[in-house]
């Protein structure tokens, strides 16, 4: 099954890792992992700062992970469905935090929402960081 998710991925770490390893393994089929990466200039739209590695290396981050097949570069909520279309995906997963959010994309893939990793985020690393 072709599996599609989305995100910024901003300071990647283990609740990306972990809901990104679920999606490649739904329900255990051989799947294609196709993740959606926020642009630099949506996440800003989205969050109202820049994320701190911009979208280039974002990109290049995931793609090097064994577990994601595509990585393409999201630019608007609005193209959520043209996305969807063009990848031919199955399935479309996010976190809970987004829960109810995608439901009307349920015409044309099956939409999923996985429970967070508790206690980790970019937003918390960063503000961790600062304290230092
Ligand atoms: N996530 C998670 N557990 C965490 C943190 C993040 O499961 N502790 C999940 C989010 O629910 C999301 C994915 O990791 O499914 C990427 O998270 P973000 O980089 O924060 O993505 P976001 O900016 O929420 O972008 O159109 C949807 C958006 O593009 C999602």
């Amino acid at each position: 099954m072709k599996i599609i998710t989305f995100g910024t991925y901003d300071l990647l770490h283990i609740g990306h890792i972990n809901i990104l390893e679920k999606c490649k393994n739904y329900n255990n089929t051989d799947n294609l992992l196709i993740v959606g990466l926020s642009s630099d200039n949506f996440s800003f739209r989205k969050k109202g700062r820049y994320p701190i590695y911009n979208e280039n290396d974002r990109k290049k981050i995931l793609e090097s992970l064994k577990i994601v097949d595509k990585v393409f570069i999201e630019e608007s909520f609005e193209k959520k469905r043209e996305y969807i279309l063009k990848n031919q995906a199955d399935v479309f997963i996010m976190g809970d935090d987004w829960k109810g959010k995608f439901d009307y994309l349920n015409d044309i893939c099956k939409v999923i929402y996985f429970p967070r990793t508790p206690s980790i985020s970019t937003t918390e690393i960063v503000e961790i960081i600062k304290k230092i």
